[in-house]
């Protein structure tokens, strides 16, 4: 099923200079863009975004490294792209990540774990409006 989801290249991507590396994973899988902004998230969008983890004990590091820096959100399309891309990031923690995916390739940590994508459907549509409406 063609489908669209959310990715957001965090602020250590963006400062470590890997928004080029990341966009052509998925360009060259297949999955076209189909819009893309590269924006500083104000800590009200932050909030909205990261709602569902309010009271977690990362949260607070959470919420103030996302907005310490610029972001990239691109929204891709095709098919079962929400399931695929989630396994083209890797597991939340780079230490646990396998080889071959993104935050297996490039990341050590887990706050700072490069990219964010929707892991559902109702995801997409919430985290979308946040950022692109
Ligand atoms: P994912 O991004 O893999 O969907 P979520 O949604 O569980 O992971 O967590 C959102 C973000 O919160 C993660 N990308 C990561 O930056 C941070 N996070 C999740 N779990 C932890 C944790 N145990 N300690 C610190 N940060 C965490």
């Amino acid at each position: 099923m063609i489908e669209r989801t959310l990715i957001v290249i965090k602020p250590d991507g963006v400062r470590r200079g890997l928004i080029g590396a990341i966009i052509s994973r998925f360009e060259n899988k297949g999955f076209k863009i189909v819009d893309l902004k590269m924006f500083r998230m104000t800590r009200k969008q932050a909030e909205e975004f990261y709602a569902p983890h309010v009271g977690k004990h990362f949260y607070e590091e959470l919420i103030s490294f996302i907005t310490s820096g610029p972001v990239v959100a691109a929204i891709l399309e095709g098919p079962s792209s929400i399931s695929v891309v989630r396994k083209m990031i890797g597991s939340t923690n780079p230490l646990e990540a396998a080889p071959g995916t993104i935050r297996g390739d490039y990341g050590l940590a887990i706050t700072e774990n490069l990219i964010h994508a929707s892991d559902s459907v109702e995801n997409f549509i919430r985290e979308s409006k946040i950022i692109f409406s």
